[in-house]
């Protein structure tokens, strides 16, 4: 039941996006099983220095971050929109294990293997720590703990995945993510941010030709879960940085005019150079991050940065 919704649910969703009069796909199905594996190595790449950044703030600062937090509450769940492989948030945890000031961490994840990884692996490394997983979009995730868990909380949206973004689009999310939460409850945010334009770009265009096939492979996922005839070789990876907005934008450039089809006979044609929108990457400068949370009625506490100033939890 609940794979035939989510299969007909990205069906929809491709359909929709690929009918579109500027064509576009969501980056949330980027994550499959090669699509997890991709985006493992893009972290570890020389040219993707966001994983580095957040990894030093966590390593370095969790201390001082959970004493803030500790300074109004004295425990709390730690909730995790997006926690990937958690290989950054291991050190918070760890950490609040040692202070005691948390025993549950509650991992939210799209990617279903992941969260079963997690609730596998995680507990021998944090012991003491109930490892609550779930598998699903943040909203309807967010919206269950509400009421099934109504204890202080202290969430986190780490690695700059409040990038996929646009900056009115993540000022809507944070006052969405604001109603499900109690005064007093905490949110520590990972934001990349503006810098040297050229060290951004290269980022998304690395040397080794992974973010490109992580581009591709979302057109490869459509080949095997809704019979799609992609030939990813007939697509150019062309991510740009506009350094005044933040926008860092991927899109795949149809190298000829061609013809696209699904299993169900849904057909979509591309004129040679046309694009997808596959994803923004927003980057955000220190003020406009503070806009923000206020705008969503978040009172803002402490911006941890790395030894760079590249990114920046707050
Ligand atoms: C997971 C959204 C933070 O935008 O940097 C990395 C995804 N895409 N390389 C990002 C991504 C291409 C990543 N986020």
């Amino acid at each position: 039941m609940e794979v035939t919704l989510i299969d007909s649910l990205f069906r929809q969703d491709v359909i929709r996006g690929l009918s579109a009069p500027q064509k576009y796909l969501l980056p949330k199905y980027f994550y499959d099983a090669t699509g997890d594996a991709l985006f493992q190595q893009i972290m570890h790449c020389p040219e993707y220095y966001l994983t580095r950044a957040e990894t030093e703030i966590l390593q370095q600062k969790s201390g001082e971050i959970l004493q803030a937090c500790t300074a109004t509450l004295p425990v709390f769940d730690i909730v995790e929109l997006g926690a990937g492989d958690a290989s950054k948030t291991i050190y918070l945890l760890q950490e609040a294990l040692a202070r005691r000031c948390s025993r549950q961490y509650i991992p939210i994840d799209i990617s279903a293997s992941m969260i079963a990884h997690l609730n596998r692996s995680l507990p021998a490394q944090l012991p003491g720590m109930r490892v609550s997983g779930l598998c699903g979009e943040y909203i309807p995730m967010l919206a269950h703990l509400q009421t099934s868990q109504p204890t202080p909380k202290l969430v986190l949206f780490l690695g700059a995945t409040i990038g996929n973004l646009l900056p009115d689009e993540a000022s809507a999310f944070f006052r969405s993510l604001h109603t499900f939460l109690n005064p007093g409850d905490y949110v520590l945010t990972g934001f990349d941010l503006k810098k040297n334009p050229q060290l951004i770009l290269d980022a998304y265009n690395d040397k080794g030709g992974l973010t490109r096939a992580f581009n591709l492979n979302l057109l490869e996922r459509i080949n095997r879960e809704l019979g799609g005839n992609f030939e990813a070789d007939a697509f150019n990876h062309f991510p740009v940085y506009d350094p005044m907005s933040g926008a860092c934008k991927s899109y795949l450039i149809s190298t000829c005019q061609q013809r696209v089809t699904l299993d169900d006979g849904t057909h979509f044609d591309f004129d040679r150079n046309e694009p997808i929108y596959m994803e923004v990457s927003q980057k955000y400068s220190v003020a406009e991050i503070g806009q923000l949370g206020r705008k969503a009625g978040f009172t803002p506490v402490e911006t941890y940065f790395d030894s760079e100033r590249l990114f920046a939890d707050v």
